[in-house]
C-alpha cells in the first residue's frame, strides 16, 4: 500500500508535529511516500536542496504511483488543494482530515466534494478508527 500524505509546507508549518504523528500512524498501514511533510526541521521554505521543478515532478510521480491520498487540510495550503484536485482526476481513493476551529472554515471546494472522504477529528486517538474505516471497511473511499 503506497500512501501519499499531503500537508501544508508554504501554507504554514503550525501543524508539523501533528503531521509527524499522523505519518507515524499511517506507516502501520503501508509505505508513506512523503515522510518529509512531517519533518520537524522542514520550514515553510520547504526543501532547499531541490528546485521547485524537481519537487513538482517528484510529487506528481509519487501521486501517480500512490494507492491512496491522505491529506491534513486544517492549515489551508495551495499545494495540498492542487494535489487533491490532481488525485481526484487520477481517481485515487482520498481521505481529508480536518480539525474544526472557531472562526475557520474548510473550503467548500474540499468539504463539498463527494469524491473525498472528509473526516473531522480533534485528537490523534480518533484517527485510529478513521484509518481502519478508510483502509479496510470502505473500498470505494466514499
Ligand atoms: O502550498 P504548500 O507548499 O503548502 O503545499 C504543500 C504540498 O505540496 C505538500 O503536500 C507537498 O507534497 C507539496 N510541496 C510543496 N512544496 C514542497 C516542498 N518544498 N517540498 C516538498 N513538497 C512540497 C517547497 C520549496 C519551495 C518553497 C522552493
Amino acid at each position: 500500500m503506497k500512501i501519499y500524505f499531503a500537508g501544508s509546507i508554504t501554507g504554514g508549518r503550525d501543524d508539523k508535529d501533528l503531521y509527524f504523528e499522523i505519518i507515524k500512524k499511517l506507516k502501520t498501514f503501508g509505505t508513506v511516500l512523503t515522510e518529509h511533510i512531517g519533518d520537524k526541521t522542514l520550514g515553510s521554505y520547504g526543501e532547499i536542496n531541490l528546485t521547485e521543478g524537481n519537487i513538482f515532478s517528484r510529487d506528481i510521480a509519487w501521486l501517480t504511483s500512490a494507492d491512496v491520498i491522505v491529506a491534513e487540510v486544517t492549515t489551508a495550503s495551495l499545494g495540498v488543494g492542487y494535489e487533491l484536485g490532481i488525485a481526484e482526476g487520477f481517481k485515487k481513493k482520498i481521505l481529508c482530515l480536518y480539525r474544526e476551529q472557531e472562526g475557520k472554515k474548510l473550503s467548500a471546494m474540499i468539504g463539498g466534494n463527494p469524491a473525498f472522504m472528509i473526516k473531522k477529528y480533534q485528537t490523534l486517538d480518533e484517527l485510529d478508527g478513521i484509518f481502519s474505516y478508510f483502509f479496510f471497511d470502505n473500498q470505494s473511499g466514499e
